[in-house]
């Protein structure tokens, strides 16, 4: 599929855009790709991946990544953008999609397993909230996880989570 498209795709549509910890945004989507190849994702979950932040972060629409790169890695796109300032709908949207589709659950997977790392840089006064939204998430994938490579990694995660909410 459309790997090296998206890669330089989300690469642009990022461009100028800082992390919380300063780098360049677009570290967060290639991480997420390359752990996510390295655990044998298929094609277009890395292209999701790759592209997952693009509508709700930058001026890119549902429609030109449905149109650009098909409606399978649109879907997937779709199921990882939340719904502004509404933490119960985003996660509702979420199961239900990832009912239809459970390429989603790799993707929020390393999408935590990501943003774990910079953790470090929220400021306390955040702390409690970003915790609240993250633990949310750790509870549902462990509801929703069924294959060995799903249960395996949100026990993992949520281990090394726990973890960093209490330092
Ligand atoms: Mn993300």
């Amino acid at each position: 599929m459309k790997i090296k498209e998206a890669y330089s795709f989300a690469e642009k549509a990022h461009e100028g855009q800082k992390r919380i910890n300063k780098e360049p945004y677009f570290m967060h989507p290639k991480r997420m790709f390359q752990l996510l190849r390295k655990k044998g994702a298929d094609s277009a979950t890395l292209c999701a991946a790759l592209l997952h932040d693009l509508v709700e972060d930058t001026p890119v629409t549902l429609d030109e990544i449905n149109k650009r790169f098909g409606k399978e890695v649109g879907f997937l796109v779709d199921g990882m953008t939340k719904i502004s300032g509404d933490l119960e709908g985003t996660a509702r949207k979420f199961e239900k999609y990832s009912k239809k589709d459970r390429r989603l659950l790799l993707i929020k997977l390393a999408d935590l397993e990501e943003n774990l790392s910079v953790l470090d840089f929220v400021k306390i006064i955040e702390k409690e909230k970003v915790k609240n939204k993250y633990l949310r998430f750790i509870d549902l994938l462990k509801r929703l996880s069924r294959t060995k490579l799903e249960k395996s990694w949100i026990n993992e995660l949520s281990k090394k989570a726990e973890k960093k909410f209490r330092d």
